[in-house]
């Protein structure tokens, strides 16, 4: 694997693949392309080695564009994806277009170009919520809100690639991620940037629903395990091993932060909020994968990441960004 196409490289976990790949694999030329969404930073990818990454501005819902992106590449992982489930119950139109058709015009460039290995990045989500143990991959879908039904969607199209012509495609299903440069809209990072300007931090209903937390790194060094030693049409879980209920998280953060429990403001709970996220991630263990990151040393890098580097941050939380937040948060 010497030419890698990464989509949504521009993003949080893609451009922290793009960085894990340049770094671990001297021989390998990323290639990134990237529609620079509302949630697409080049600022993520700031500094990376020029020589070995070529940036693309493109979307993936445009066969032309990714086809020919992809001409040249011996595999392709798709990060490219519209990823905030509270913005896909405000309207769900992108996440199709992008999650499912966009998914759709990859597994087709690939099977046209004939491309090595084509690994599809999705989400714990797609099983829905489960209260005791803890889904594995041979168990069925049950999406229920508009961005997992809309990822499931894309995983399908994608197996059906593989069974119907062959295509070598793999899945990866990681569970909640959290680290540096992640958009300001996701609980951690909306969280601690509040907190560092004293805003209270909107907790959704009890505070009670439970999330399994992996690691940046560890979740891109998940992907790359399944895409160098998965097997073609399988489905491999990427676990944390972290479960914490959103309260517990909460508290941390605010305690990392320098600030008190008063920041906590109860606020009307999401729609259709899944209650417990769980899987078991033993097939990809059986790979030689481990999550390296601890909880407490993760969450304090990541805490101490954004109290250091406010030049990421403060530039996304305007323009679009209040706009959302006033329109998810504004009323309450
Ligand atoms: P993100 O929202 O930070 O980044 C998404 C990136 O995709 C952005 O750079 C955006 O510009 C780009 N993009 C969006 N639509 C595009 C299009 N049509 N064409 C090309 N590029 C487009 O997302 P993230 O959190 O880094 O998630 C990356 C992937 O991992 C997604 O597929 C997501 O479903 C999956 N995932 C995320 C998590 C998580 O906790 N963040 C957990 C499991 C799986
Ligand atoms: O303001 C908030 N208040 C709150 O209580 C927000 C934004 C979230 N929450 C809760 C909802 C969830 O139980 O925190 C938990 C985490 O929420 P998000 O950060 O929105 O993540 P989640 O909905 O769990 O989905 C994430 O994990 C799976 C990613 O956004 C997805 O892209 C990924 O596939």
């Amino acid at each position: 694997m010497k030419r890698i196409l990464v989509t949504g490289g521009a993003g949080f976990i893609g451009s922290a693949f793009v960085r894990y790949q340049l770094e671990t694999y001297p021989d390998v030329h990323v290639v990134n392309f990237d529609k620079l969404t509302y949630a697409g930073n080049l600022d993520n990818v700031k500094g990376v080695d020029d020589k070995r990454h070529t940036f693309i501005k493109g979307d993936i819902a445009d066969a032309g564009a990714i086809t020919e992106a992809m001409k040249g590449c011996d595999a392709v992982v798709n990060f490219a994806a519209e990823t905030h489930v509270d913005r896909s119950i405000l309207g769900a139109a992108e996440f199709i277009n992008t999650d499912i058709t966009g998914v759709y015009n990859i597994v087709e460039a690939a099977k046209t170009l004939g491309t090595k290995r084509v690994l599809l990045v999705s989400t714990d989500e797609v099983y829905g919520s489960i209260l005791d143990g803890s889904f594995k991959e041979s168990d069925p879908v049950g999406p229920r809100n508009p961005y997992s039904a809309s990822k499931a969607g894309g995983e399908l199209i994608g197996l059906s690639y593989f069974h119907t012509f062959g295509l070598p495609v793999v899945i990866t299903r990681g569970s909640n991620t959290y680290g540096p440069f992640q958009y300001p809209e996701k609980v951690l990072p909306l969280f601690v940037t509040n907190a560092i300007d004293d805003i209270p931090v909107p907790l959704y209903g009890d505070g009670k629903n439970v999330r399994d937390w992996l690691y940046v790194d560890d979740h891109c060094s998940g992907i790359d395990t399944a895409l160098r030693k998965g097997e073609p049409g399988q489905i491999y879980n990427v676990a944390g091993g972290n479960e914490r209920e959103n309260i517990v998280l909460t508290h941390r953060i605010l305690e990392l932060a320098g600030k008190t429990a008063a920041l906590i403001k109860p606020v009307a709970d999401r729609p259709g909020h899944d209650r417990r996220y769980s899987i078991d991630a033993s097939k990809l263990h059986a790979l030689g994968w481990q999550p390296k990151m601890d909880w407490d040393a993760g969450m304090a890098l990541t805490v101490k990441w954004y109290r250091d580097n406010e030049w990421w941050w403060r530039k996304i939380k305007t323009g679009e960004y209040l706009e959302y937040y006033k329109r998810q948060y504004g009323g309450q």
